[in-house]
């Protein structure tokens, strides 16, 4: 593996539009947009309090799913891909990301049919786990293979059985540690290398990790007490707002690695 994992030099978020009400999902209750904005700053208080300085991109109403950041953007190496989003509503939320990444980074494009969501990529050290789901195609995960090759990354392509996207499905607890959602298969993972624990409670299986500590949903209680069980040291997040509109903790952000490490 080359590379280490390091805590987030930075990390962008993106503020909670006024339309958040009208966000994707696939049911149930419409999330509160008040209720949403003090969670979204809990949240990024504890970015900030793991190292991570955040950095604001500012909302923009027309696009109510703005918040859900991490599908804009895949951090490689020194590159940064800027997705085409899959859910056409969201296409117009990548201009105001790539400008915010445009100096420090190089800015790859993805082009359609191509599509992908950053919620479909997993970094796990030198390799890209990706989600072909409803969002992600096969054009989608080949631009991503084309670009990490480039930057000695791999790609693993990974089928999303249900759910959204590939990390609503699993996650990094530790650089060695994958959590995951029973039914979801495992074998790649293993495959290479990583251990992994099934957890019951859907809000469990995405984890935010952070150099040090991981971030979990006040929703997954017993995949706290699972993973402090392990000596992971967990950060409990209230996110409800964000599980009404099909997200999680890790969507909620983008981090940036410093030069020569990488982050999950
Ligand atoms: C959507 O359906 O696109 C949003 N409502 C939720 C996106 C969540 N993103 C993520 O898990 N990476």
């Amino acid at each position: 593996m080359t590379g280490r994992f390091v805590s987030p030099e930075s990390c962008l978020v993106r503020a909670v539009p006024d339309t958040f009400d009208r966000c994707l999902r696939v049911g149930g209750e419409a999330p509160s947009v008040e209720t949403a904005r003090r969670q979204h700053a809990a949240y990024v208080e504890a970015l900030r309090a793991a190292g991570a300085r955040p950095v604001e991109v500012a909302a923009d109403g027309e696009c109510p799913d703005c918040c859900f950041i991490e599908d804009t953007a895949v951090v490689l190496r020194g590159s940064v891909l800027v997705t085409r989003p899959g859910a056409p509503t969201r296409v117009a939320e990548t201009p105001s990301v790539a400008a915010a990444l445009a100096p420090r980074f190089a800015l790859h494009r993805m082009e359609a049919p191509a599509a992908l969501d950053g919620g479909d990529v997993l970094r796990a050290g030198d390799r890209l786990f990706v989600g072909l789901s409803t969002r992600t195609n096969e054009a989608g995960a080949a631009r991503l293979a084309e670009l990490a090759a480039r930057e000695d990354l791999t790609v693993v392509r990974v089928r999303v059985p249900h759910g959204l996207h590939l990390k609503s499905l699993c996650s990094l607890a530790a650089p060695g540690l994958l959590v995951h959602a029973p039914g979801l298969d495992t074998s790649p993972f293993r495959a290479a290398g990583l251990e992994t624990l099934a957890v019951g409670e859907p809000a469990g299986a995405n984890v935010l990790l952070l150099g040090e500590r991981v971030l979990v949903s006040a929703d997954a209680p017993r995949t706290r007490e699972a993973l402090d069980a392990r000596g992971v040291a967990t950060v409990s997040v209230r996110v409800t707002e964000f599980h009404r509109a099909d997200g999680a903790l890790t969507c909620l952000s983008v981090r940036l690695p410093p030069a020569g490490g990488w982050v999950t």
